[in-house]
């Protein structure tokens, strides 16, 4: 990592990445709790919050949407991803050039590694290309590291975690996001092991208000830069109003309790 290259996806240091990968990732299933989230722009609407310091999305949505949010919205372009119809070892086709990136408006660039699958040799060295072009466009770079494939049927053992932490800052990510490893020990352990690159924690399927911020809150408090979220955002009927607790939590290190009330 390079001290800084984070700078513009980062605010004070932290981060709140609002992710919208999911209509390729996972398909329009993702949209049905809160149908109007089919439409990028209501999205990006969401991402002018103050709380949220990037967007990720892919290409696509990119080209159509972000030109009119570029004054108020800072793009993570996400380069690789696979739809849900996959049905192989866990692997992930790179959609999108670091250069068209770049053009498009970006500040960073996201690539998943499934480290442990089948294809972690070509995605490793397909992530070197990327990490390397981003350096030459000065973007920060963010490692959505997710150990899958072959025997690894636990991904989220603490283990595992800080050796996904680990991966990040070995090969250079900036930012390494990766799934809450269930217990605040285990999230410190994978923080340590990042070195001098930062943590954020992935959001995951959508929990309760109580649930969701008290964990955010224990991966804060374990030394996590921050979160990257999407289903726990806009699968919510309200999702300002959880943007304003996370702001709360992540930003101005307030309690699960005060973030409820605000
Ligand atoms: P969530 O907060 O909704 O979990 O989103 C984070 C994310 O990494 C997305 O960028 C991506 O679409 C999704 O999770 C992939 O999740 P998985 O591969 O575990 O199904």
């Amino acid at each position: 990592m390079i001290p800084h290259a984070d700078e513009a996806i980062t605010r004070d240091d932290k981060s709140l990445i609002l992710a919208y990968d999911h209509g390729l990732e996972h398909g329009p299933v993702d949209f049905e709790p809160n149908p109007a989230t089919a439409d990028p722009d209501r999205v990006f609407e969401l991402a002018t919050h103050d709380a949220v310091t990037a967007v990720a999305v892919q290409k696509g949505i990119a080209e159509g949407y972000y030109p009119s949010y570029e004054d108020d919205v800072t793009l993570l372009a996400k380069l690789n991803g696979t739809s849900n119809l996959w049905m192989g070892e866990p692997n992930s086709s790179v959609n999108w050039t670091v250069e068209n990136a770049a053009e498009v408006g970006a500040d960073a660039i996201g690539f998943t590694v499934y480290g442990g699958s089948n294809h972690e040799i070509e995605m490793v060295e397909e992530f070197r290309e990327a990490q390397e072009a981003a350096r030459e466009h000065d973007l920060g770079v963010v490692m959505w590291s997710y150990p899958r494939g072959q025997g690894l049927k636990n991904a989220t053992t603490p283990d595992t975690i800080a050796y996904s932490t680990r991966l990040g800052l070995e090969l250079g990510a900036d930012i390494t996001k990766v799934k809450y490893p269930g217990s605040p020990e285990a999230m410190n352990h994978a923080v340590t092991m990042a070195g001098n690159s930062k943590v954020v924690m992935s959001g995951g399927s959508k929990t309760d208000d109580q649930d969701f911020l008290a964990t955010v809150r224990n991966a804060m408090d374990a030394g996590a830069n921050g979160l990257a979220v999407g289903r726990n955002v806009f699968q919510r009927d309200n999702p300002e109003q959880i943007l304003d607790g996370l702001e709360a939590v992540i930003f101005e290190e307030a309690s699960v309790k005060d973030a409820l009330d605000v």
